[in-house]
């Protein structure tokens, strides 16, 4: 599906994520294509604290079918400010919508700051690209943990930022304003940053079209997609008057695979730490041509229909995944679908049922 995979092989990620609705979306496409290599995927505290995004990682990591990649949860505060999470928008779970599975994996015992580190550091120079999706804490602990990461990694490929509109406040977006501290090391140490911020990703809406086109490849994991589109839809809607949702972090990973999907501008971006009304916002400097040493990028056009059929083409390859045979994993499943069923239509009782054959094999 007009796929262009790089020619040195799949780019090796290490995924640091909140899921988060868009967040599940980017742990399946990453693992779904196969342009990319997922070394690990670890949490931070974002949208929810530490242990309820932790547990959706480890659930979305069952539905995708995902074997032999570590998962390790990281830190559960910002740097300097205080917790700021986003119920209105990914629920009280941080992932309202689907039933949740049991978790068919386990968690690393390591600190994600630690596997991060560990990760970079044993593969070669040059070959392992981080994808924030979430606060930049982990990553910036990492980076002052261990500076040779800075020099090693590939580069930093980052949901977060804008450079003409924020969503948490007139000019700062979510992932940049919980921790600004963090955003700022991170964009100031001297890898290579690309910023696949909101002026990008309110671009990647799931219209109708887009949800159908994934419902049709009629699996276990696009038919929770869907089920991760209707909620997400349903709140962006009431809490910022979008008429479908903005599905953000997968773009990243997106660019990963393809960067000729999401057009880039090279730009010097820094963070706002002492505005009082900017606080967090990051700041473009688009005056003249960019200097020789600027070692940021932005993210300014995307192409739909080849960043969703990319996600589709991930689903398609994804295919039917085993759920736990775990006999009450099943009956939680299909309960906690019960519960939803009594707002929504027969996608939670498809769900159920799938589930429940899934555990019936
Ligand atoms: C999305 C997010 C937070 C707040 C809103 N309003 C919408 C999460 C997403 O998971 C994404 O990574 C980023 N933060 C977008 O701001
Ligand atoms: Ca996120």
């Amino acid at each position: 599906m007009g796929v262009h995979p790089p020619t040195d092989g799949p780019r090796k990620i290490i995924l640091d994520c909140d899921p988060g609705h868009d967040d599940a979306v980017a742990i399946l496409l990453a693992h779904g294509s196969p342009d990319i290599e997922l070394l690990a995927v670890t949490t931070v505290v974002g949208n929810q604290t530490l242990a309820k995004v932790t547990r959706n990682a480890l659930a979305v990591g069952t539905i995708a079918g995902i074997t032999g990649v570590p998962f390790a949860a990281g830190c559960d505060r910002p740097l300097v400010r205080t917790i700021e999470n986003a119920p209105d928008i990914h629920g009280e779970s941080g992932m309202d919508g689907p039933a949740q599975p049991d978790s068919a994996i386990e968690l690393d015992p390591r600190h994600a700051v630690d596997l991060i580190i560990e990760t970079v550091m044993a593969h070669e120079p040059g070959t392992v690209t981080l994808v924030p999706t979430g606060g930049l804490t982990n990553i910036a602990m990492a980076a002052r943990k261990e500076p040779r990461i800075v020099e090693r990694v590939r580069e930093v490929v980052l949901m977060g930022g804008g450079y003409h509109v924020g969503n948490w406040s007139a000019v700062a977006e979510f992932n940049i304003i919980i921790d600004p501290e963090a955003a700022h090391i991170v964009f100031n140490e001297p890898w290579p940053v690309v910023m696949v911020g909101l002026d990008l990703t309110h671009q990647a809406l799931a219209t109708d079209e887009v949800v159908a086109q994934i419902e049709a490849v009629g699996t276990g994991p696009a038919r929770f997609v869907r089920e991760l589109m209707d909620f997400f839809k349903a709140t962006y809607q009431d809490a910022q008057g979008f008429d479908f949702p903005p599905v953000h972090d997968p773009c990243a990973v997106a660019y990963v695979i393809d960067p000729s999907i999401v057009s880039t501008r090279k730009v010097p971006v820094d963070i706002e730490l002492a505005g009082t009304l900017t606080l967090g916002m990051t700041v473009a400097d688009f005056r003249a041509p960019a200097p020789e040493d600027c070692h940021t990028s932005v993210a300014v056009d995307l192409d739909h229909a080849r960043f969703w059929d990319l996600v589709t083409d991930a689903l398609e390859r994804i295919g039917e995944v085993d759920l736990p045979t775990n006999p009450e994993a099943a009956a939680d499943g299909i309960a906690a679908s019960d519960a939803a069923a009594s707002d929504s239509d027969s996608a939670d009782s498809d769900s159920a049922a799938s589930m429940g054959q899934v555990a019936a094999r």
